[in-house]
């Protein structure tokens, strides 16, 4: 239980925090340091991927960079090079954002 509040304390201080790192160059990335992009990534499980159309189907818990509770959902990816050596089953840790309306998702690695 102690574990729990301090996770939630975390969270919230995090996400406070947000909307100032957001401003910092007006897209809410580059500007942001590696520690808050790597707090920001969220879990998922890929289940469809098509690297000539750059698109990924992923089966996501919530969202903290797009405020999105747990879905599956397709995304666009910045690279289709992004989607090399993955496959439908993989564990993925990622960060999406919205460009101009297509969620994209910018990062994503193996998760262990
Ligand atoms: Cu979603």
């Amino acid at each position: 239980m102690k574990n729990l509040t301090l996770a939630a304390a975390v969270s919230f201080g995090l996400f406070a925090s947000l909307p100032a790192a957001i401003a910092a160059d007006g897209h809410g990335h580059a500007a942001m340091p590696m520690s808050t992009q790597q707090a920001q990534m969220s879990e998922g499980e890929i289940k469809k991927l098509d690297a000539a159309t750059g698109k990924v189907t992923i089966k996501h818990g919530p969202l903290h960079s797009l405020g999105m509770g747990p879905m599956t959902m397709t995304f666009h990816v910045k690279d289709g090079a992004m989607l090399e050596g993955r496959k439908p089953g993989d564990k993925v840790r990622f960060l999406a954002e919205d460009h101009g309306g297509k969620l994209t998702v910018t990062t994503m690695e193996m998760s262990h």
